[in-house]
């Protein structure tokens, strides 16, 4: 028995076939359905972003992972497999939101996550009788089983392990796809497997991929207690009500993290009223006190800004991106506020009339990368899609990643934090301008 696991790219860009990412990281999902794999069943990780996928190769099921912006190639490396005569699952984040779209695509959808699963479907596959739809459990992430990280070895990702500590989020935020996946539960690994797994990856930097890592704060605590022995240098992603809890923070900064992703989304309270941002309503104004605490811990922060919501203007969008980099932030994500689908987010736009490409933007072949899926409220979609590459480019010139630089309670922290910015800020910089504008799929 042979298994073929893929992560599909997103498309292709104006210059390539398809896109290759050089920022890419490890497929964690592929490693962990790799670890949960019955012994005896060989393995191919085949990730698009890097290598030329062999159609021809004898197989006896491949295995894709599925987000909405890789729906399109998923459906289109699908084709060929089936094509001759091979059968694919798919799963993941859209295959679970949009099963029945999927199962047009594919032999066999899975529901949810693989752990209690994917042995079974090996199982099915190799005796001939897959069934269309199998339903994970939600749970706790890969209880017992360690990603199979060797497959990694030669396709060049970013020297960062990944790894997940909890899965889910208790807020409800309107335009997020991980509450409808998990439904406002969170779940936690034991932290003793945790740390195992850190010592077997024997690798110092580490990204907690967590949906929110301190979901459960109490959980959060003892994680980073676990983890000051290690001396591991991390980054993981928190909401801002991290920044409120002393205790916490300073565990953060003596365990060794270098910083959080953390979504800030809008400067404006009445959008973040009306996207339920439970965790910034209670923000002061313009976040001024948070990213005042952040830099005495000396933590670096990666802001995550959605744009186009519905007191948005041209002229607020500019303002934003001056205020990111006046706060010097590490980097910053400039995302055009999308409608995914089975989000509330979704379903107003939908309701409203305001969805743009038929409602199906991921498939729609006119959809391009980064561009606005629906009609803003105080501007146009074409207005709204030029003014957030616009921040992207100035986020990214020259003159804002020197400026950002000279942040002596931050990025210059240390010879290290220096290091990692300057190495990460042009590679960033590179991938997004190569990604600005690309189609979804290579067709
Ligand atoms: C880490 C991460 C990233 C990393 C990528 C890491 C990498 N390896 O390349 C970075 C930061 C680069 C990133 C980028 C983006 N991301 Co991202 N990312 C995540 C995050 C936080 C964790 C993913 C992960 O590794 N989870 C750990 C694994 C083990 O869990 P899993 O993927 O859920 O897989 C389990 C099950 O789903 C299932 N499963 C998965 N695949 C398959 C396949 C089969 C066959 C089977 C049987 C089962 C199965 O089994 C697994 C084990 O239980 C998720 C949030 C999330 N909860 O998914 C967002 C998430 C996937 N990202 C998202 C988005 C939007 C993006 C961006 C588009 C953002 C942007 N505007 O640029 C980009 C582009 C992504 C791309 N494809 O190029 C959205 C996707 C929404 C959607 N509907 O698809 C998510 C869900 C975040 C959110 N809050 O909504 N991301
Ligand atoms: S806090 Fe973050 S992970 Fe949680 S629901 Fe909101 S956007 Fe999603």
């Amino acid at each position: 028995m042979h298994v073929t696991l893929v992560k599909p790219t997103l498309g292709r860009t104006e210059r390539d076939d398809r896109f290759i990412d050089e920022a890419r990281m490890e497929p964690l999902q592929l490693g962990v359905l790799a670890g949960l794999t019955p012994s005896g069943v060989d393995l191919t990780l085949t990730d698009d972003r890097i290598d030329e996928i062999d159609y021809d190769a004898p197989t006896d099921l491949v295995a894709i992972t599925v987000e909405t912006f890789t729906a399109r190639r998923a459906y289109e490396i699908a084709a060929e497999f089936r094509a001759r005569g091979v059968p694919v699952v798919m799963g993941g984040m859209h295959a679970t939101l949009l099963p029945d779209e999927a199962a047009e695509h594919a032999d066999s959808v899975c529901i949810g996550d693989a752990e209690t699963v994917w042995p079974r479907i090996v199982t099915d596959a190799a005796e001939s009788r897959l069934a269309p739809r199998y339903h994970g459990a939600f749970g706790v992430p890969q209880p017992g089983v360690m990603p199979r990280r060797e497959l990694y070895a030669g396709k060049g990702y970013l020297p960062v392990s990944l790894l997940q500590f909890g899965r889910g989020c208790r807020h409800s935020c309107e335009f997020c796809a991980v509450t409808e996946y998990f439904g406002r539960r969170h779940y936690a690994r034991p932290v003793a497997e945790v740390i195992a797994e850190i010592e077997a990856a024997g690798r110092r930097d580490l990204f907690f991929v967590d949906d929110n890592l301190i979901a459960d704060p109490e959980a959060a605590r003892e994680l980073m207690r676990a983890l000051i022995p290690l001396r591991v240098r991390w980054v993981s992603q928190s909401s801002i009500d991290h920044v409120r809890d002393s205790e916490l923070l300073q565990l953060f900064a003596a365990s060794g993290c270098l910083g959080n992703v953390i979504g800030f989304e809008s400067l404006e309270p009445a959008d973040l009223r009306a996207a339920h941002k439970g965790p910034n309503l209670a923000a002061s104004a313009r976040y001024a006190i948070e990213i005042a605490t952040l830099r005495e811990h000396h933590l670096q922060t990666w802001a995550a800004l959605t744009l186009g919501y519905d007191h948005d203007t041209v002229a607020s969008i500019e303002e934003t991106c001056e205020w990111a980099i006046a706060n010097r932030f590490t980097f910053a994500a400039f995302n055009v506020l999308m409608p995914y689908p089975r989000t509330p987010l979704y379903a107003r736009l939908a309701e409203e009339g305001r969805l743009l490409y038929d409602g199906r933007w991921w498939l729609h072949p006119e959809y391009r990368f980064n561009h606005a899926a629906f009609r803003p409220a105080r501007m146009s979609a074409d207005e709204l899609t030029k003014v957030a590459w616009a921040c992207r480019r100035r986020w990214n010139s020259p003159g804002s990643i020197l400026r950002r630089a000279f942040d002596p309670a931050t990025n210059m922290a240390s010879l290290e934090r220096l290091a990692i910015y300057l190495a990460y800020n042009p590679i960033y910089r590179r991938e997004s301008f190569k990604k600005q504008g690309m189609r979804l799929g290579t067709r």
